[in-house]
This record gives structure tokens, C-alpha cells and sequence, in this order.
């Protein structure tokens, strides 16, 4: 079934636009796409990044591969995905480094350890779980900071919470050749990979404990993850670099978040020298592009597009420019572009039609979005399809940040660059 509802654009100010998503919806819960059981399904796709690639005004286009082609299938975009992954690693994040050679720990009702090593190093670091009613085990969703995510809703849905604390991780604080915490002390102080991938390597680490916990407790294939603002920031990257996260939630996330990096200097948000240098969130090899964000190979629509096709929900306030709320719609939009291609245009949901302007502040509007994701996504019990609202007050307009268009993707095989299968059957028959 194909949902396409008419586009309510309003042209006056305060005016929303509802957009139910057009990817094909699901029949049944049981039709939607399961969180990958690996952290990178595409671990293995080979990606020769280029040593420089030409500016670019307007978005890099999502279906285009590094070596010109487009994709043509939607298998092709396992190896695609990677290809961004390593570009925006490069540019963007830094490094986030895989599983590391040992990963212990525990998994109570009460609390979460994880202990690490790698190369002779050791770290580790926990987090306070607490559980919903009922019995388990159970849905999980990692809140991340102590303010913004609303957890009453979160456990009253049915899901438990892992209260993360980011920086005993990754430090705020420090200057970029002195980073501090549990990644740095294995990956070294003057590691260039910035808090935000690192934040990210320690949720995969969470959920390589829940994995091997005996699954009483937390379900290691409903993990969702959630946080405001900074931890926006955070709860958007960790989404893009696990596949195995089913559920990925920012709040409010603003410059190194969301927004597209190339419409912040005209939206008037943070300027990206600004977010590079309050904190080390983005790599440091982002310090190349914060005067130049048209040199960037990719951008957040792409990042958008490393969540698909699993769910995410990005709720943001229309009210403060400086979180450059509509550079964050124009990101939904083109990355929604990328779930539609995948069949999977009601997995997204965009939602930044909210009255009260204060930042991280509890919102009625938000609780029954919600409930649906983590009933859909997480719990498995629900179906509800995904909606883009955006306020009128902070609407971006893809078409104007675009020259691509979003291709048919069949379901057929992709390209031999990425699929080789050949079956050669042989039929003897032999006459009496
Ligand atoms: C929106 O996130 C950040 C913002 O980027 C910073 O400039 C500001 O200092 O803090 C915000 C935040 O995390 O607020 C809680």
C-alpha cells in the first residue's frame, strides 16, 4: 500500500506542513526491517576514498557512488552506505574504530559495566539502568545526559532506560591534543576522532554486553537511543554509526547535529567555527571546513541516510535560529529521499511543529509520536506511519538544495560490484 497524502503547504508564517510519508508502508509489523544484528552490515564493502573532491553548493547527491555511478538496486545500498560512512568519518567525525579485542561486563537491573581492552590498554565505564513494570526482558532505550528526553513517557511505553553519561567516555573541557576518557584512554589522548564518535563507540560497547548478557534483562535487538541538544548531537551519530539501533531519537540538536552543515551560515544558527570550537564534539579534521562547508563530500541528509531504513525521529524547536531548525528539516527531507528509495519512507519522522520555544523543554506535542516509534520499532506491537511536521516558522525547501533526484531502486540484484552470485545448475538425464 502506498500512503500519499497532498502536501498542506501553507504560505504564511506559523502554517505547518504534514507530509505522511510516501515509502510504501508496511503491511504488518512483522514486514518492518529489523535492526541489523552487526554494528556495520557493510564491514566488508571495499571503498577507496578519493584525495579531494570538488565544492559543492548544494547537497551531495545520496545515490551517487564515489567512483560517478548511481546506484540502481536497493542491495546497492549496503556498499553506498559505507561509502558515506567513511566519508563522513574522514571529514566529519573522525574515526569510530570497531569492536575492540576484549569487551567484558554486566548487565543488572540496576546498572550496566562494561570493561575494555585493546593493544595492552584497558578502560571501563558504567551506566544506572532502570526498568519499566512488567516482566522482562526488556526494550531499551539509552538516554543520554540528565535533561530533555522524556524517560516517564519512555518506560511508561513499556521500554527500559540506560542513563548514559557520555563523558565518562568522552570528556567536555579538554583541548583537541589532550582528550580524556574511557575511548581516549585506549585510542590515546591526541586521537582526532572526535566526542561525538566516541560517544557513539560507547554505546556499541553497551550493546555488545546487553549481546552477550543471557538476554533476561535488556533485548540487544531493541535498542533505541535518545538526548537533547549536545546529546542531540550525540544520540544522532550513535543512530548513523550502529545498525543495530532500531530506534534513533535527537532532540534539539543543532550545529554538529542534525542541520545541514551548508545552510547554517545562512540560517544564522551556531556558526560551525563556533560548535568546532566549544567543544571537541565533530572530529578534528573538521577544522578544514568550518569556513568551507561547501567542500564537504558529505552532509547531514547523508547522515539522515545512515539511520535508513531503521526508525528514527527527529524532534527539533522551530523557535531558536540558532539550532538552525529549518538546515535540520532540509536533512530530514533529503534523507527521507533515501528511506523512500529503500521502501522504508514511513520509518522517518520529522517533527518540529511545537509551541513552547524554550530549549529541551518537556513537550506534550512529542509524547504520542513517541509512544508510537518505541511501540513500532522497539516493542514490535505497533505499525504507525511516520510523519513530517514541519512549523512554518523554520521550514527549509529541499528542491533548492538539490540537483539530484531519487532514483527507483529495484529489488532485483545490484550491481555485479556488489552482488556476485552465479548458479549454474547441471541436469544429467540418463535414458534405460
Ligand atoms: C544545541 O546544543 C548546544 C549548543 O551547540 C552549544 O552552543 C550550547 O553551549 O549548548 C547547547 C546545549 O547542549 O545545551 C544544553
Amino acid at each position: 500500500t502506498v500512503v500519499m497524502l497532498a502536501v498542506a503547504a501553507l504560505a504564511f508564517a506559523g502554517a505547518v506542513t504534514v507530509v505522511a510519508n510516501t515509502g510504501a508502508t508496511p503491511a504488518s509489523a512483522a514486514e518492518l526491517p529489523a535492526a541489523a544484528l552487526v554494528e556495520d552490515e557493510g564491514a566488508d564493502c571495499p571503498v577507496t576514498l578519493p584525495g579531494s573532491t570538488p565544492s559543492n553548493a548544494k547537497l551531495p547527491d545520496p545515490f551517487t557512488r564515489i567512483n560517478g555511478t548511481r546506484i540502481t538496486a536497493k542491495s546497492d545500498w549496503r556498499c553506498r552506505r559505507t561509502e558515506i560512512r567513511k566519508l563522513a568519518e574522514k571529514t566529519v567525525y573522525g574515526e569510530k574504530p570497531g569492536k575492540p579485542t576484549t569487551v567484558t561486563g554486566t548487565v543488572s537491573s540496576s546498572n550496566l559495566t562494561v570493561n575494555v581492552s585493546h593493544n595492552g590498554r584497558s578502560s571501563s565505564f558504567s551506566a544506572k539502568v532502570e526498568l519499566p513494570g512488567g516482566t522482562g526482558p526488556f526494550p531499551v532505550v539509552v538516554v543520554l545526559g540528565g535533561f530533555g528526553a522524556d524517560t516517564a513517557t519512555i518506560k511508561a511505553a513499556g521500554a527500559a532506560v540506560i542513563n548514559y553519561d557520555p563523558y565518562a567516555v568522552g570528556k567536555e573541557g579538554t583541548p583537541r591534543n589532550n582528550k580524556q576518557g574511557a575511548f581516549y584512554s585506549i585510542y590515546g589522548a591526541t586521537s582526532t576522532t572526535g566526542l561525538l564518535a566516541a560517544w557513539s563507540w560507547g554505546v556499541s560497547r553497551m550493546i555488545d554486553v546487553i549481546e552477550t548478557s543471557g538476554g533476561t534483562i535488556l533485548k540487544a535487538d531493541a535498542v533505541g537511543v535518545t538526548g537533547c541538544s549536545r546529546f542531540g548531537k550525540g544520540a544522532f551519530a550513535i543512530g548513523a554509526f550502529d545498525q543495530r539501533i532500531a530506534l534513533t531519537m535527537p532532540i534539539e540538536s543543532g550545529s554538529a547535529g542534525a542541520p545541514i552543515f551548508r545552510g547554517i551560515p545562512g540560517e544564522g544558527a551556531q556558526s560551525l567555527s563556533s560548535a568546532y570550537g566549544e567543544q571537541p564534539w565533530l572530529g578534528d579534521a573538521f577544522g578544514s571546513y568550518t569556513g568551507n562547508p561547501n567542500g564537504l563530500p558529505v552532509d547531514t541528509h547523508e547522515i539522515v541516510a545512515m539511520v535508513a531504513p531503521r526508525g528514527l525521529f527527529i524532534m527539533d524547536n522551530p523557535h531558536i535560529a540558532n539550532l538552525g531548525p529549518k538546515s535540520a528539516s532540509v536533512a530530514a527531507l533529503g534523507g527521507a529521499e533515501v528511506y523512500k528509495a529503500l521502501g522504508a519512507g514511513a520509518n522517518i519522522t520529522y517533527w518540529s511543529d511545537v509551541t513552547d520555544g524554550n530549549h529541551c523543554a518537556n513537550r506534550a506535542e512529542w509524547k504520542t509520536p513517541l509512544q508510537q516509534n518505541i511501540q513500532k520499532f522497539l516493542l514490535k506491537t505497533g505499525n504507525a506511519a511516520g510523519q513530517i511536521r514541519i512549523s512554518g516558522k523554520a521550514a527549509g525547501n529541499l528542491a533548492q538544495w538539490r540537483d539530484w533526484t531519487t532514483p527507483t531502486l529495484s529489488d532485483g540484484p545490484g550491481d555485479p560490484t556488489t552482488t556476485t552470485t552465479t548458479t549454474t545448475t547441471t541436469t544429467t538425464t540418463t535414458t534405460p
